[in-house]
């Protein structure tokens, strides 16, 4: 295998004539200590025809899919990669196909710019050396025992001299070390979580199950891409609703892929300003009277004066407000359209369409939600949602997709991995904060103060300024922050090039004493870290089970070795750990395989019943001997070594059976004898707890029914004076949209995928011809808080006042103009405190003109991040 590996490295190439290449003539990369090797088709045949060994291999990108990978392994190299062929594609039972971007997972692991080594930065010292040089100092290559020391010796400093609170990050180590601060917020679903869990009494209202999406008579998706941002089967399902004669209408101020795939019907509308268009929507119901009256007297509380819950003021009814009762202001469709863009006789058709098709699902995508207050979205939607009264039947449905994969999914889970049996590590600092993978998903409980650390938004601030925003009232909270950790398990949080201010950012990483990341490639993250450790990929480690949809997960062990010197968190932690003190044992009591075995033992599956479950794989005396773990025998529906080697495990459907799912259907039926765990037991048009527990966060307020405020940098901010309707310094509002190449960040170094998917600013053509620009121009876009540029692609499926630039492309600045040549939306988003900490993209005002400075090279040419 050795002598395989050194004839492959021997093939050195220049990077130059590598990218010159043809995507598909690079079959497979191998690496080396100073570059990247190529092997050439021939090469690659031959490897391809050498006897190999397909091994399910781990897609664990955040992309909101999960799909069957499969790798070709040839003495230790990956020299191709399938998909699921496990069964027969059908509609009913597909199979879990990948995308370009798992599919390019190689060059990702055996990319030439993988972290090799560990790396300090030349003018590092312990308490910072000279920190401005951070991003753009020299890399050198550091031994193991130097970095662990290194790394080691700043934590100690830092928690002994400051305390564990001004070290600024989560982990396993760092919670048996004492700690650090935690942050809290939403940085995916917008401000969908809360204004859910206080209005349903459930924080994530499943949706019906897919098969039933079919009984639809219309489905309406609002602000939603599936075509892109639901890779996978979602929109796969989706067409098999239109095949059965669903009507689609899609909510969204671009013609998107999905609007050319799947709608009927196109309502434009401006970013931010959606519950404008559904206010305007209930009024034209309410003026015709075509709401389901009888399901809003039975199941609601809040709509009218006559159905409020206890203790509200009844003049805050939601009827009152829309109709103008006492703000003398009526929510008509010519009011909403002023706004939102929607012409008025396209709001009135809408309105009545969703009002009189039954059953109709009315379906939301996070995007609208991340916008500065977002609630007042949810609360509408939701609102107008519960107008049309489908709630509890077959093909209706009113909710936000439950998670980004699981869009047209909903219903149980129906198969699921088990605990991989390692304790939780609690925070003692926050021991109400729970730990995941995401900082992304942590949400402080405002009703428990002292477990809450800060709200992402507020990070920047809080480094530089030394104070961030308590909960419950407790005003400034004093920190002093002096080490960011970036060691964990898994998946790295990319924050700087992900939320919001990339300027400030920088600025604040240049002010701590010590950034410490682990990373396999130089993210933005680690590009301004002190010390960069290389981490495996999950093809090098021991094996998970990755969640799916719920009808499947997908087991996958080891595909390869570490490369070079990458070593798993497990790893790192256990030799920081011995340096700082602390019993690795304690920290890690069960081992990597150990884990992997005890999640495969304790997966379930439902039975045909679709109530029970029962174990899904067999353990035979034999398994336990030959993988050396701790363990019982046990029957289940499939070998150990059989699920492992297939990858998968999907549970069979078909229309008719009993897995599927109606969300609340005996809610519906008899909302008093199954009350749900909101406040009244009913949905809550007017919720009170909502309102209290946005205020409790301390950072904007909202009243308890939805209500149109201008949000900031919204539409009317694009204005200098509203009435004259008078342009401003900006005046374009910018949505950041999930993008093909990549998922987040993660794939935006692969340059087959950037040939494949350009980084593109999309504007509508006639604002463009205005402003004399043409296609393909590169453009400056800046905001208040940062500049880009990027070539221009006009359109007239853009509406006119919005542009688009995709989330997620690799910050590149320019430091002696401070101009970002990547096009990295955090650069022009700023860092805004909103309602539950949710990071308001969306509501983003930019201006665009012709950039007069040096041509910008395709991004394709770009030397890539390649270290050591
Ligand atoms: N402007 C704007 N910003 C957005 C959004 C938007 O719509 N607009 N969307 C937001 C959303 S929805 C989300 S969910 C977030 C996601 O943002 P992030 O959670 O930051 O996701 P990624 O950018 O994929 O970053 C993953 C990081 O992990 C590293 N990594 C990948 N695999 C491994 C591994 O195996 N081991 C280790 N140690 N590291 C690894 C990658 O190099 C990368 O640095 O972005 C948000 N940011
Ligand atoms: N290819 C790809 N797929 C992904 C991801 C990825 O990075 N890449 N990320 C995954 C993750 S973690 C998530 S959370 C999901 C996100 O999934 P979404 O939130 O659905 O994704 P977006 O692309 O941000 O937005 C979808 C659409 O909303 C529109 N939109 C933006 N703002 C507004 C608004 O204010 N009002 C209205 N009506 N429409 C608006 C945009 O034009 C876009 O077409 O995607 C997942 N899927
Ligand atoms: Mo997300």
């Amino acid at each position: 295998m050795i002598k395989f590996i050194e004839k492959i490295q021997n093939h050195l190439i220049s990077r130059r004539s590598f990218l010159g290449m043809s995507a598909g003539a690079i079959a497979a990369v191998g690496l080396t200590g100073c570059g990247l090797t190529k092997v050439t088709t021939k090469q690659a045949e031959e490897m391809s025809k050498a006897e190999g060994e397909w091994i399910a291999a781990a897609c664990w990108h955040n992309c909101g899919g999960r799909c069957l990978n499969k790798a070709y392994v040839v003495d230790g190299i990956v020299v191709k990669q399938k998909t699921d062929d496990t069964h027969l594609d059908s509609a009913d039972y597909p199979q879990q196909r990948g995308c370009q971007r798992g599919r390019s997972q190689r060059h990702h692991v055996f990319g030439a710019d993988r972290i090799k080594y560990p790396m300090k930065r030349k003018h590092w010292e312990p308490g910072g050396g000279n920190k401005e040089l951070r991003g753009k100092d020299e890399w050198v290559r550091i031994s193991w025992d130097e970095a662990l020391d290194l790394v080691a010796g700043e934590l100690k400093r830092i928690k002994e001299g400051y305390g564990n609170k001004s070290i600024l990050g989560s982990s396993r180590l760092l919670n048996f070390y004492g700690g650090g601060l935690v942050r809290w917020g939403s940085s995916s679903s917008g401000a969908w979580g809360i204004p859910q869990e206080c209005m349903t009494g459930f924080f994530s209202w499943k949706a019906n199950d897919r098969l039933d999406w079919r009984n639809a008579k219309l489905i309406v998706l609002w602000g939603a891409n599936p075509a892109r941002s639901n890779l996978g089967n979602p929109t796969y399902n989706l067409m098999q609703a239109k095949k059965a004669g669903t009507k689609f209408i899609i909510v969204d101020p671009f013609v998107t892929p999905s609007v050319k795939t799947l709608a009927d019907k196109h309502i434009p509308c401006r970013p931010g300003t959606d519950t404008a268009l559904l206010l305007g929507m209930a009024y034209h119901m309410i003026a015709n009277n075509l709401q389901d009256q009888d399901f809003l007297d039975r199941c609601t509380v809040g709509f009218d004066k006559a159905h409020m819950p206890a203790g509200a003021d009844t003049k805050e009814n939601f009827k009152d407000y829309v109709l103008g009762t006492y703000d003398g202001i009526a929510k008509t469709p010519e009011w909403a359209s002023e706004i939102c863009g929607t012409p008025p006789q396209l709001i009135k058709e809408f309105a009545a369409e969703i009002a009189t098709t039954k059953p109709m699902i009315f379906c939301s995508s996070f995007a609208p939600a991340r916008t500065y207050k977002g609630q007042q979205f949810c609360q509408a939607f939701l609102t107008v949602g519960w107008m049309t009264g489908n709630v509890g039947k077959s093909g209706a449905g009113v909710w936000t997709m439950n998670y980004a994969a699981n869009q047209s999914y909903g219903g149980k889970t129906l198969v699921k991995g088990g605990s991989t049996g390692l304790p939780t590590a609690k925070n003692p600092l926050f021991p109400d904060v729970t730990y995941g993978p995401y900082d992304g998903y942590r949400w402080a409980n405002p009703k428990n103060p002292a477990a809450n650390g800060m709200a992402y938004c507020e990070t920047y601030d809080a480094i530089l300024n030394g104070h961030y925003t308590g909960t419950n009232g407790r005003g400034k909270v004093p920190c002093d922050i002096r080490l960011i950790w970036l060691v964990r398990d898994g998946y790295g949080y990319n924050y700087l090039n992900q939320s919001s201010d990339t300027n400030k950012g920088i600025k604040a990483f240049r002010k701590v004493d010590f950034v410490v990341t682990n990373d396999i490639v130089l993210s933005s993250i680690s590009k301004y870290a002190d010390i960069v450790l290389p981490a495996t990929t999950e093809w090098e480690k021991d094996g998970k089970i990755l969640q799916g949809n719920p009808e499947a997960i997908f087991i996958t062990p080891q595909v390869v070795k570490p490369l070079f010197e990458a070593k798993t968190e497990e790893w790192m932690d256990r030799e920081l750990g011995k340096r700082l003190g602390l019993n690795p044992d304690e920290i890690y009591p069960i081992n990597g395989k150990q884990q992997f075995f005890n999640s495969i033992a304790g997966a379930q599956v439902i039975k045909d019943d679709g109530e029970n479950y029962e174990t899904l794989v067999t353990i035979t005396e034999k398994d336990i001997r030959e993988w050396g773990v701790k363990g019982k025998t046990q029957n289940g529906r499939i070998g150990l070594n059989e699920l492992v080697k297939q990858g998968v495990y999907q549970v069979p459907r078909s229309p008719g059976d009993k897995l599927g799912l109606i969300q609340g259907a005996d809610f519906a039926k008899d909302p008093a004898a199954n009350p749900l765990k909101t406040q009244s037991g009913k949905l809550e048009i007017h919720c009170q707890a909502l309102s209290d527990k946005i205020a409790a966060y301390g950072l904007t307020t909202i009243p308890p029914i939805a209500k149109y405020e201008p949000p900031l940098d919204g539409y009317e901010a694009t204005f200098k004076e509203w009435s004259s309707k008078e342009k401003g310094q900006y005046p374009f509002q910018l949505v950041t949209i999930h993008h093909g190449r990549r998922s987040h960040s993660t794939y935006d170094n692969i340059p087959q995928l950037r040939e494949a998917y350009p980084q593109d600013f999309v504007m509508n053509k006639r604002d463009g011809q205005a402003l004399g620009l043409k296609n393909g121009d590169t453009v400056l876009i800046e905001s208040a808080y940062g500049k880009c540029v990027r070539p221009l692609t006009l359109t007239e499926a853009m509406m006119p006042g919005v542009v688009a630039l995709g989330e997620g492309a690799w910050v590149e600045f320019d430091e002696a103009t401070g101009i970002d040549k990547a096009g990295a939306t955090n650069t022009l988003c700023g860092a805004r405190l909103s309602g539950q900490g949710e990071e308001p993209w969306n509501t983003t005002i930019v201006r665009v003109e012709k950039y007069r400075g040096e041509p910008l090279e395709p991004d394709t040419e770009w030397r890539q991040r390649i270290i050591l």
